[in-house]
């Protein structure tokens, strides 16, 4: 922890400003000053950066790395301050400057380098690894532009590049001596030395993997982790100078771009898997530079090579990094010469795997020869594992062709991931209860029954500094007034508010504090979209990719048939409600995004029409990210966490939305299950399909999505409301989402679940109504979130998995 007092931290920065901008600080910018401050902070955490590193490089305990493709930080000035323990200190040294801390932190451009879940996740488990003082580091890439920039325009989004490094980034550090080659392509020559065989790769490209750290800052605990993320450069600029000396100019800077491409940009999908060669060369691409450079620290620090897998675990986000598998076989192998069977145990007890998703159209595989011609040697060393691991089942499962193809790593012409994983590694876990159980007893149950201890269970949770602490403080306070501020490094101490909840004077409280959240964010959506929302009406909130299974489609075909019954029936008592959205679509997927269009033709229409201005509004609000997420999670009444029951894995804005205090109104999928089981039956709101009702339908079918229309005049003018021109002129705008409901039968049970959906709905309206019984229950839900901060989590997995000892001892 650092000890600086204001006036300290007033000349440093005063200094620091000189020194970075060469002029005064009354005449500088706010994004100078903001750069200033970042700066700043940085060279405040270099020192316990080099502390922990030395203490980590010292001591035998287990490292972790966690590798994933996405790491969604989003913003880092605040959780920086915060977790030094120095918020207040600096936001008062700054007001003494007439600065406002909060407007320069609002300049930081996030940090975007994820889809969503599945990034935020690793965000959130970097935070909890260095709070909790575990050596764990994150390996991913630098991409240059991160998710794109979503735009609202016309009521349709429009995709524009991230350029998240346009102005700088304060944070990171290059480290070009650390830099690793990465080798695509080309043959492998086998040779016979001394009764050895030697597999060597000629004819290669080559390409540097530039590694960028950012300090990780652990929570008032000096432990500073780091996050390496690798740019692709060309190898030398050699080539370069003799192509230009050939006249090649052209050709030499193709060979750049094409370089370059490898950390150009994340992909923007989160659920559909497409085979793009350009993605598995991302794949291998961070993997191979991150192994590599463990591997040599390992050496470096004195490790013995046979001993790695006491000392190095490595974590697999998704199957994104399972290159990870036989890149590490391989340098096993060939470059330090271990045999097959040492390797394969080295490897197997190094590598843990977590599996996000269970939408078959997710699962990654790479066509043989794309995979072959770029990566021969790993394919070599595949085809290898694949060979020996089918024999073993060949043993066991005499004549049984068809499930040992089903099996196998490599079949049909594809090699694949999932299968890779689980084989190749110790562990393989879900992220909630219902998720691990669907893994078990179907998508994965071949490999459940033959490696059962493999499986396991890690529910996901979320970082309770940076989704409680810095974006709630007022929240934060009166659990400190009233428990005591131990919850901050115990978050199961967040149960001692459960007696609050019944105090009304803390009910008053509770709801203060909301009505100020949703004033803020009131402000801010005047401010974007120019909509005047009511303060004192429900914000009922649905913020998520947007994607069929989530079914932003049933919340707004909620709203379209509120609205007919508004305009028949004017005095319809309802408790006023602003609905607002947010999200962005795969810029491919076209249903996700005619869905947008919807949503946004519907705001028009009822946000113009006077006589229902007074009872509902909706917003869609434009580029959703960790910072806009931070603004609209505090201030939410209603979280709507209604995807199709067994398709979510597990959610974590579910999480989110509890800690601060909102009802959630929920199918039992995913994590929402846990929730519920935390704050009992009466403080959640629950509807839909059952688990065993939806696997039913997919196994017997018998669904009829235009027999439940048919049967419900509701349904019947909302799904016509989507094809008469009621919400636009172009009747045929809304068509994919009509299409998908009707025509191709409604895949996700939207219809099924409407009535369930419109009378859960109804309830919300009774319990608010009531606002200090609704305060009640928004005290529960916060009491009983503390078991999903990701420490626990995080523990979880260091013991469960990881097998890290103890923490960093004595910083
Ligand atoms: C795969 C191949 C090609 C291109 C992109 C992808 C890709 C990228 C991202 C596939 C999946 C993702 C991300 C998935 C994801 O975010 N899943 C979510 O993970 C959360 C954390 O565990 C869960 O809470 C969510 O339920 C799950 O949807």
């Amino acid at each position: 922890m650092i000890s600086v007092d204001k006036s300290t931290f007033k000349k440093d920065y005063q200094k620091k400003f000189l020194e970075l901008h060469g002029m005064e600080l009354v005449n500088g910018t706010n994004f100078q000053k903001y750069e200033a401050l970042g700066s700043l902070i940085r060279d405040y955490v270099a020192e316990s950066w080099i502390n922990t590193r030395r203490k980590t490089d010292k001591s035998k305990e287990k490292q972790v790395y966690y590798f994933s493709m996405e790491f969604l930080v989003g913003r880092l000035l605040g959780d920086a301050l915060l977790n030094l323990g120095i918020r207040e200190t600096c936001r008062g040294a700054l007001n003494d400057l007439n600065i406002d801390l909060e407007e320069l932190e609002n300049l930081e451009h996030d940090q975007g380098l994820g889809n969503g879940g599945l990034g935020r996740l690793a965000a959130c488990f970097l935070d909890s690894m260095a709070s909790l003082s575990i050596p764990g580091h994150g390996c991913g890439i630098r991409y240059k532009y991160g998710f794109f920039e979503q735009k609202i325009i016309n009521g349709t989004q429009v995709e524009a590049p991230d350029n998240w490094l346009r102005e700088g980034n304060v944070w990171e550090i290059k480290k070009l001596d650390k830099a690793e080659v990465v080798k695509f392509g080309g043959e492998v020559k086998v040779e016979e030395t001394n009764g050895r065989i030697i597999f060597t790769q000629v004819n290669y490209e080559p390409i540097l993997a530039v590694p960028y750290d950012t300090p990780i800052v652990g929570y008032k605990n000096n432990v500073i982790n780091t996050l390496r993320l690798w740019s692709a450069e060309p190898v030398s600029n050699e080539f370069d100078f003799s192509s230009f000396s050939r006249g090649e100019f052209l050709k030499a800077l193709a060979y750049k771009n094409s370089v370059e491409a490898i950390s150009q940009v994340l992909y923007p999908d989160d659920s559909v898997y497409e085979g793009r060669r350009l993605r598995l060369k991302q794949q291998y691409f961070f993997v191979s530079a991150g192994l590599q450079s463990i591997v040599r620290h390992f050496k470096k620090h004195g490790g013995k090579i046979e001993e790695f897998d006491e000392h190095v675990a490595i974590h697999i986000n998704d199957t994104h990094p399972t290159l990870a598998i036989p890149e590490l076989m391989r340098i096993l192998l060939d470059e330090e010469g271990l045999s097959w069977e040492t390797a394969k145990r080295i490897t197997n007890n190094t590598v843990s795997y977590t599996n996000h998703t269970i939408l078959a159209e997710a699962l990654e595989k790479w066509p043989i020869d794309m995979f072959k011609t770029l990566l021969p040697r790993i394919y070599m060393i595949v085809e290898e594992m694949n060979k020996r691991y089918c024999n073993e089942l060949w043993n066991k499962y005499i004549g049984q062709w068809d499930k040992i193809s089903k099996m196998a790593i490599i079949a049909d012409g594809y090699v694949r991931m999932a299968n890779l994983a689980i084989v190749g590694s110790h562990s393989v876990n879900g992220v909630a209860k219902l998720h691990t159980e669907i893994l078990k007893k179907q998508e994965m149950s071949d490999f459940y029954y033959l490696y059962p201890s493999k499986f396991n269970n890690k529910t996901n949770g979320i970082s309770h500094r940076r989704w409680l602490l810095k974006s709630n403080s007022d929240l934060k306070n009166l659990l400190c007034e009233t428990i005591g501020d131990s919850f901050i490094k115990h978050p199961m101490d967040m149960e001692m508010f459960h007696k609050y909840a019944y105090d009304s004077n803390i009910q008053k409280k509770l709801n203060d504090i909301k009505l100020k959240n949703k004033n803020k964010l009131a402000k801010l959506i005047y401010e974007t979209k120019g909509i005047v929302v009511d303060p004192n009406s429900i914000f009922d909130v649905q913020i998520k990719r947007i994607h069929a299974y989530k079914r932003q489609t049933l919340n707004c075909l909620r709203i379209m048939d509120l609205y007919r019954q508004l305009i028949e029936n004017p005095n319809l008592d309802i408790v006023p409600r602003t609905f607002i959205f947010a999200g962005k679509a795969a810029p491919a997927y076209y249903l996700a995004k005619n869905t947008i269009e919807l949503i946004n033709a519907v705001a028009e229409k009822i946000n113009n029409d006077k006589r229902v201005n007074d009872k509902i509004k909706i917003v869609f609000l434009d580029n959703y990210r960790v910072s806009l997420a931070e603004k609209i999670i505090p201030a939410t009444d209603l979280s709507e966490q209604i995807s199709t029951t067994t398709k979510e894995a597990s959610g974590t804005s579910n999480m989110k939305f509890m800690m601060n205090g909102a009802v959630t109104i929920a199918t039992l999928d995913g994590a929402n299950i846990e929730i519920k089981d935390e704050v009992g039956e009466e403080n959640i709101i629950i509807f839909g399909l059952t688990e065993r009702e939806v696997l039913n339908y997919y196994q017997k079918g018998g669904y009829s999505a235009w027999d439940i229309r048919n049967n419900d005049n509701r349904l019947i003018r909302v799904t016509d409301d989507l094809i008469n021109g009621f919400y636009n002129n172009d009747k045929n705008r809304f068509r994919s989402v009509y299409e998908n409901l009707l025509t191709y039968n409604d895949e996700f049970f939207v219809l099924k679940d409407f009535d369930s959906y419109l009378n859960a709905q109804n309830k919300v309206d009774k319990y608010y109504r009531d606002i200090n019984q609704w305060q009640q229950m928004c005290a529960i839900n916060i009491a009983h979130s503390g078991i999903f901060s990701s420490d626990r989590t995080i523990l979880e997995y260091a013991t469960g998995i990881w097998g890290s000892t103890v923490l960093y001892k004595n910083l």
